[in-house]
């Protein structure tokens, strides 16, 4: 790997190569068994073809893209809104045809020169209003795009006026698309949104026995219903899910909860810790991507409640689904043993799809987020030592305290011993390098020219990333598989999304037809590009 890591940056010129090999380790440890340190979350350089987003796009359409009856009102020029619209395959399911779903619908103030130089507030506010004729939402937020930063109009000012003269909640995010490094920055404005404004509104306790939040699951191919349906087979009840197939009142409602569910660590691990300090609900992490890990992560939840009743029948219901599993899994792998992977995704699946390869006997050979942090590769324990920058810094971080009313530990000190000693580890995320074979390579913030590179030194028998690479990649001659819209595939996650992935990747592995293509490049050469300085 270290050959193939000077292979990536040889042409770059000095500066960036000395940059770009901070974010590009082969997989080791230090004499304590810690993976080596990761460059992350810092600016990509001027001029690589990056695969990230942008602040607006992390909160916009990540975490609030998929709540449905919250009016999504984008301020800014037509364009912000329009390729923003549903672009990214989050599905929903309102409990009948009559509650409100507006995620198909386009919300924008279509900003014009004429806001853009005598200010675009008094637009934003007839543009509230207008959707408040129409809708009668419970909610209005407003999403702030380049311009709006850039000329100051104070979406905040007009929510809190709107708020008032409406009566229902309005507000806005400050989620310019210039700030921070990638769309990472736009998740922690809209998840501090949501904790400041919506969070606590709604006091209505659910009548069930074991009821959890799922936090980081946003319901990517229907993937949420299949975790819905397993979680229901166990008992176990959903207050709310941030943010997949949610509503508002799941929101206001979710510190009623007995446990967080994380399943994507980088998006909203920092909610999770904001809802114990402030209402006492501890936090696990868990992962629904893989047969093992669903089960596991069942079980980790039924621990956490430690309820013979309950252990039993998360153990009925593994019991019951895990022959389909071994049945369908033991015919792909036949098939799929011994192949290469190799994922670039975000900043979360790049490690949660690994071990589902496991389950059929596939190796990733390379791996890599496009905007996670240090601790989403190292763990957990190197929070504290991340170093503030002027890249960290602008991602913004709330000061919370305790609800003085509210907070209400779920279990005692003794009791969160106890399970501890048991194994149910609370607060604890080991990151994606401890689970990849040593000498992996791990790379963040891949470039596509390191892709071209990388493909054609290992010759993966897959690759998994998104929809700007995914053509190249095809054209290449390697089958490249989504993960993050899925193609048009899913769900993946839980035990039949498990079934659905074995057969997709068995599918795409071993057809030849990608082998047999020819990219136009090496038909007409004259299409090939040559790079600067070559
Ligand atoms: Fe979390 Fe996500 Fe992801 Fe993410 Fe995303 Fe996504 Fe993703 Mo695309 S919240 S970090 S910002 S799991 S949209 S549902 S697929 S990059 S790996
Ligand atoms: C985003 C959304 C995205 C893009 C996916 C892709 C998604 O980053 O704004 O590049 O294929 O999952 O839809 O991550």
């Amino acid at each position: 790997p270290e050959m193939v890591k000077k292979e990536l940056i040889a042409k770059y010129p000095t500066k960036v190569a000395r940059k770009r090999s901070k974010q590009i380790m082969p997989n080791t440890t230090d004499e304590c068994g810690n993976p080596t340190v990761m460059g992350a979350n810092v600016r990509t350089v001027p001029g690589i073809i990056t695969q990230r987003g942008c602040c607006y796009a992390g909160c916009k359409g990540v975490i609030m893209g998929p709540t449905r009856d919250i009016v999504n009102l984008v301020h800014g020029p037509i364009g912000c809104s329009f390729y923003a619209w549903l672009t990214r395959r989050n599905q929903t399911r309102p409990p009948t045809d009559q509650d409100d779903n507006y995620m198909t619908y386009c919300f924008s103030t279509d900003m014009q020169d004429n806001d853009i130089v005598f200010g675009g507030e008094k637009k934003l506010k007839a543009a509230i209003q207008e959707a408040y004729d129409n809708f009668k939402p419970k909610a209005i937020s407003i999403f702030s795009t380049c311009p709006v930063g850039l000329i100051g109009d104070d979406v905040h000012a007009v929510a809190r006026e709107m708020k008032e003269k409406l009566g229902i909640n309005v507000f806005g995010f400050s989620c310019e698309g210039y700030k921070g490094v990638s769309q990472s920055a736009g998740h922690h404005i809209a998840n501090n949104g949501i904790f400041t404004h919506v969070v606590g509104e709604n006091d209505t306790i659910m009548d069930a026995d074991y009821k959890i939040n799922l936090l980081g699951e946003y319901n990517i191919g229907g993937d949420a219903f299949e975790i819905d349906r397993i979680l229901g087979l166990c008992g176990i009840s959903l207050v709310s899910t941030f943010s997949g197939n949610s509503s508002y009142d799941q929101f206001a409602n979710c510190h009623t909860a007995d446990l967080n569910a994380v399943m994507c660590h980088r998006s909203i691990n920092y909610v999770a810790d904001m809802l114990e300090i402030r209402y006492g609900i501890p936090w696990i992490k868990i992962n629904f991507i893989g047969a093992q890990a669903t089960a596991k992560s069942l079980r980790k939840i039924a621990q956490y409640f430690d309820e013979p009743e309950l252990i039993e029948r998360v153990e009925a219901v593994i019991a019951a689904e895990l022959p389909e599993i071994e049945r369908v899994k033991e015919e792909v792998k036949q098939r799929c043993e011994g192949k290469l992977a190799m994922m670039f995704v975000g900043g979360s699946r790049a490690h949660s799809y690994q071990g589902i390869f496991k389950e059929i006997g596939m190796r990733t050979i390379s791996a890599g987020y496009e905007f996670a942090h240090r601790d989403d590769y190292e763990g957990r324990r190197v929070i504290d030592d991340i170093k503030v920058d002027a890249d960290s810094r602008n991602i913004q971080e709330l000061e919370i305290t305790r609800d003085e009313t509210r907070y209400n530990p779920r279990k005692t000190e003794a009791e969160m011993a106890e399970l501890a000693e048991k194994g149910v580890a609370f607060k604890e995320y080991n990151g994606m390098m401890a689970d990849m074979d040593p000498n992996a390579l791990v790379i963040d913030d891949i470039s596509q020219y390191e892709t071209e590179k990388l493909i054609e030194i290992y010759k993966p028998d897959l690759y998994c990333a998104g929809i700007k690479e995914k053509y190249a990649v095809q054209k290449s001659g390697i089958p490249m598989k989504q993960l993050h819209s899925y193609d048009s595939g899913g769900p993946y996650a839980g035990f039949k999304g498990a079934i659905n992935f074995y057969k997709e990747i068995d599918r795409m592995v071993n057809s030849k037809v990608w082998g047999y293509i020819q990219a136009p490049w090496q038909g007409s050469p004259e299409l090939s590009a040559k790079y600067g300085w070559e």
